[in-house]
């Protein structure tokens, strides 16, 4: 069954990637005058929507602030939120411009689905939900359990990666959507939930009591989460990559959501050519001079958007850990601006 599925998302990667099918994406975007952003069907932190409907998350500021830079406006968005299963596809045929979903970077990614990842807004990893009524306090003491999980994921492989490897034995659950798969672990249906620890943090959040329940510290896997766009169009690829260089390399730079017209207003030449007051990267890219101006003023830069959605100002709390700036004892690191 996975083996047809996998050569048909094969055979249809290579009919809708020819050259020229969607060649020109920003002009697309512009003419139909809103992006059309891919997104989960709601997870907290990353991509959910409220009860009317408007969006939040990490995930979700990474489409808002490419709608900013290309229309100045980061309203000018559709959402369409998308299954783990059904992601690709809507990004093949050409119904969302760029998915941002929580989507791990991998090599068949990147080939066979004839996708680019534009960079990674999230460093994660794999890891085990469990009840702590359950007292486990590690994944090597899983052996003969049931785990829920979701199909169409990494974290579907990485988990058979992972029993086959210390020699346990399991039972998988698994399901299509994220709700069905934390209904059934909360209901008692399998003794563990698996995904990546970002989302476990998220969807426990939503469990009726969530300190019932306790992520593992294995964590089984890298897992770095980042936005996506088709083979076949370089500026749109450029693009989508710059504007999250821009909010890395804008916290790196000391520039915020709040100091922005100050520093806007600065003589040194690596801000000049940032804000666009020398020279015109912002216009080789496709955009406008003041193309991080507008993405800051929007979003704010990746520090801030970390800390509202998942960070230290959210109700995840989760810890900047690798995600914090290549100078400050993360992994995050982005071009230079020039
Ligand atoms: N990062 C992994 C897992 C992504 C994934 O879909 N995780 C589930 C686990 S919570 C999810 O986000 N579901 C939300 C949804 O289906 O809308 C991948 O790219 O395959």
């Amino acid at each position: 069954m996975k083996r047809v599925s996998l050569a048909f998302t094969f055979a249809l990667a290579t009919a809708l990637a020819s050259p020229g099918a969607h060649a020109d994406t920003l002009k697309t975007v512009k003419d139909r005058g809103m992006l059309s952003c891919g997104v989960s069907q709601g997870l907290p932190g990353f991509s959910n929507p409220d009860d009317k409907g408007n969006w939040t998350g990490l995930d979700v500021d990474i489409c808002r602030a490419v709608a900013a830079a290309i229309f100045n406006d980061p309203t000018k968005i559709k959402f369409v939120p998308l299954s783990a299963k059904d992601r690709f596809t809507a990004l093949q045929s050409g119904e969302i411009d760029m998915l941002s979903r929580n989507t791990t970077w991998t090599l068949s990614r990147d080939t066979s689905l004839g996708a680019n990842f534009t960079g990674v807004t999230y460093y994660d990893g794999q890891g085990f939900l469990v009840k702590k009524s359950l007292k486990v306090n590690s994944a090597l003491e899983l052996n003969s359990a049931s785990v829920c999980v979701q199909t169409g994921t990494t974290t579907e492989q990485n988990l058979a990666d992972y029993f086959k490897g210390n020699n346990m034995k399991y039972e998988v659950i698994a399901f299509a959507g994220a709700d069905e798969t934390f209904k059934a672990y909360e209901s008692g249906r399998c003794d563990v939930v698996t995904s990546d620890v970002s989302q476990l943090y998220a969807e426990r959040l939503k469990l009726a009591t969530p300190a019932d329940h306790v992520v593992l510290p294995e964590v089984i896997s890298k897992e770095p989460l980042g936005p996506m766009v088709r083979h076949g169009d370089d500026q749109w690829f450029d693009i989508v990559k710059w504007v999250l260089f821009a909010m890395v390399d804008a916290e790196e730079m000391g520039i915020t959501q709040k100091n922005l017209d100050e520093m806007a207003k600065s003589d040194k030449p690596d801000m000049k050519r940032a804000f666009g007051t020398d020279g015109n990267l912002g216009e080789q890219l496709g955009l406008t001079k003041d193309w991080l101006y507008r993405i800051v003023k929007a979003v704010g830069n990746y520090g801030e958007a970390f800390d509202r959605n998942v960070g230290a100002g959210s109700k995840l709390q989760i810890a900047r850990g690798l995600n914090q700036l290549w100078n400050k004892g993360g992994i995050q690191y982005a071009p230079p601006i020039r």
